[in-house]
C-alpha cells in the first residue's frame, strides 16, 4: 500500500508542472480584500518558482477606478513571489494586473481587485496617467536607483519660464525651454506688423492733418 501511494504522490508530483501553468497561491493585499491600513507594496505568491531574466519579463500595475497608475513600474521576482511598490491615492477600487512567466515555461497572467478604505485621513498620492517604466517618475516617491531619483526630481519641480537654469537637461525641461520661447516669438511675430501698421497709419493721419491745415491757412 505504501509503495503504492508513494507511486501516485510522484506522478502526481513529476506531472503537474507540464499540466498546468503556476497559480497564485495568496497575494497582500487579497483578492477582494478591504485595506484600511496604508500599504507600500503589492505582493503575489505563486505555486512555483517564477522565471525571470532571458525574456522573462514579470509585469505588474495597480489602478485606481479611473485607471490611473499607482505602481512604480518595477517589478521584484524573488523565487515564487512577486511584488511592485505602489503608493495608493483616493479610497476606492483598485485592479492589480499581473503577468509572469510560469515555472513551465509559459506566460501567465490575470487581475484582481481590493478595496483602498482608510481608516484614518491619509496622505494620498497622485496618479499617472501612463504606466511608469522602472526608474521613471511614478505617484510614489522616487526609488532608490539614482536614474530614477534623478528623472523623479526633474519631472516633479515645477518649473517657471525664464528662470531655467542653463545645465537643465531633462526632457520635460527642455520641453518648456521649446515652448517658452516660441510664444515670444509668435507673440513679437504679430506686435512687430502691428507697430508698423500702426505707425504707418499715425503717419497717414497726421499728413492728412497737416494737408488740411495747409488748406486752411492757405485759404485764409
Ligand atoms: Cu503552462
Amino acid at each position: 500500500m505504501g509503495l503504492v501511494f508513494a507511486g501516485v504522490v510522484a506522478g502526481a508530483g513529476a506531472a503537474s508542472p507540464a499540466l498546468a501553468h503556476d497559480v497564485v497561491v495568496s497575494s497582500t493585499p487579497d483578492d477582494g480584500e478591504v485595506l484600511t491600513e496604508p500599504i507600500k507594496t503589492v505582493s503575489m505568491t505563486f505555486s512555483d518558482d517564477i522565471l525571470m531574466g532571458a525574456g522573462a519579463v514579470a509585469l505588474m500595475t495597480v489602478t485606481d477606478i479611473d485607471d490611473g497608475h499607482h505602481e512604480s513600474g518595477c517589478v521584484s521576482i524573488d523565487g515564487d513571489s512577486v511584488s511592485t511598490d505602489v503608493a495608493l491615492g483616493e479610497s476606492g477600487e483598485y485592479l492589480v494586473t499581473w503577468q509572469v512567466v510560469s515555472s513551465d515555461g509559459h506566460p501567465t497572467s490575470g487581475t484582481y481587485t481590493f478595496e483602498w478604505k482608510p481608516s484614518m485621513p491619509t496622505a494620498t498620492t497622485t496618479a499617472m496617467t501612463y504606466s511608469p517604466t522602472c526608474g521613471d517618475a511614478w505617484s510614489g516617491t522616487a526609488q532608490s536607483t539614482s536614474s530614477g531619483l534623478e528623472s523623479a526630481t526633474a519631472t516633479a519641480a515645477p518649473v517657471e519660464p525664464g528662470t531655467l537654469p542653463l545645465n537643465a537637461v531633462p526632457e520635460p525641461t527642455m520641453t518648456i525651454l521649446n515652448s517658452a520661447p516660441a510664444g515670444q516669438t509668435d507673440h513679437s511675430a504679430l506686435t512687430v506688423p502691428l507697430l508698423i501698421a500702426l505707425i504707418v497709419g499715425i503717419v497717414a493721419v497726421l499728413s492728412a492733418v497737416v494737408v488740411i491745415v495747409m488748406r486752411r491757412i492757405r485759404r485764409t
